[in-house]
């Protein structure tokens, strides 16, 4: 496929996606979407990447969903032709850890695609918002669901009623963003973050990530089973011997399955 709208490079072990629409601050159309996905796949099926950065520019990750795009929709064109969500699961059913490298404005579709992502990095000048309800709309790719989970009720709601943009300070205090750094380390330090979790050994990083997920899907006992079970599971990996045998001997693990 070619892509018009991401830039895709490796940085070792690590997949890294540029949204790459400078003129539009990365707003969203399908196309773009379409090529994450596919880009995504892609790192996916390659045995050599073992985790994902998703970033942006500068001045935005991404301020929403094209509203030139989708200005004309008819409910027709929203809900059959699925314009604009149509790939938008893609993200969700990746199975290798994807960082955020959120720089700039993360709004509406942004905020949502960042959110989708496993953990978010926020450069110093980030800011988070789902403005939707000024365009008499409202979030459509996950931001009245995720967001709650992941910052509570009252500022979900805060946000996503009166469209007051957070920062990233208030974002880390929330509880939005794994960590805060100046704005020029960002990408650096979310590759320096994946290529840790790319060097362990992939089913276990896959099993942790399908269990964190299972927290926000489940009751605490039936997340706790299946945290257990998957635990169990991994006593059936060389992984877990090598990891145990080099504890044991002082020395570093060499993990097969990476
Ligand atoms: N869509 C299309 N173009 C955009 C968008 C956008 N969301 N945001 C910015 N742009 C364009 C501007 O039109 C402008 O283009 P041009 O230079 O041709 O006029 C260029 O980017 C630069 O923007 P500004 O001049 O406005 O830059 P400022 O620094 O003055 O302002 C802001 C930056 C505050 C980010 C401002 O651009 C803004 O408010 N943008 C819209 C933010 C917004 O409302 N986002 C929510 C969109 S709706 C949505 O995301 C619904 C999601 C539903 C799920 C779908 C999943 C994809």
């Amino acid at each position: 496929m070619e892509y018009n709208n991401i830039i895709v490079e490796t940085r070792g072990r690590v997949g890294l996606i540029t949204l790459n629409r400078p003129k539009a601050l990365n707003a969203l159309n399908d196309q773009l979407i379409d090529e994450v996905g596919h880009a995504l796949g892609g790192f996916e099926n390659d045995e050599n990447i073992g985790a994902i950065v998703i970033t942006g520019s500068e001045k935005a990750f991404a301020a929403g969903a094209d509203i030139g795009a989708m200005a004309s929709y008819s409910h027709m064109d929203a809900y059959k032709g699925d314009y604009i969500t149509r790939n938008w699961e893609r993200l969700k059913t990746c199975r290798k850890p994807i960082i955020a490298a959120v720089a700039g404005f993360a709004l509406g579709g942004g905020c949502e695609l960042a959110m989708m992502c496993d953990m978010i990095f926020a450069a110093d000048t980030a800011k988070f918002g789902q403005p939707e309800i000024k365009l008499g709309v409202l979030p459509g790719a996950g931001g009245t669901q995720r967001l709650p989970r992941a910052i509570g009720k009252a500022k979900a709601m805060d946000m996503c009623l009166t469209a007051r943009m957070i920062d990233a300070t208030e974002a880390e205090r929330a509880g939005l963003v794994a960590r805060v750094v100046p704005a020029e380390r960002l990408v650096d330090e979310a590759i320096e973050a994946a290529t840790v979790i790319a060097g362990f050994s992939l089913p276990v990083v896959m099993m942790i990530k399908e269990s964190v997920n299972r927290a926000f899907e489940s009751s605490l006992n039936e997340g706790l089973l299946f945290e257990r079970r998957t635990f169990h599971s991994a006593f059936g990996l060389d992984d877990q011997k090598e990891g145990m045998a080099a504890f044991v001997e002082k020395r570093k693990p060499v993990f097969k399955h990476r």
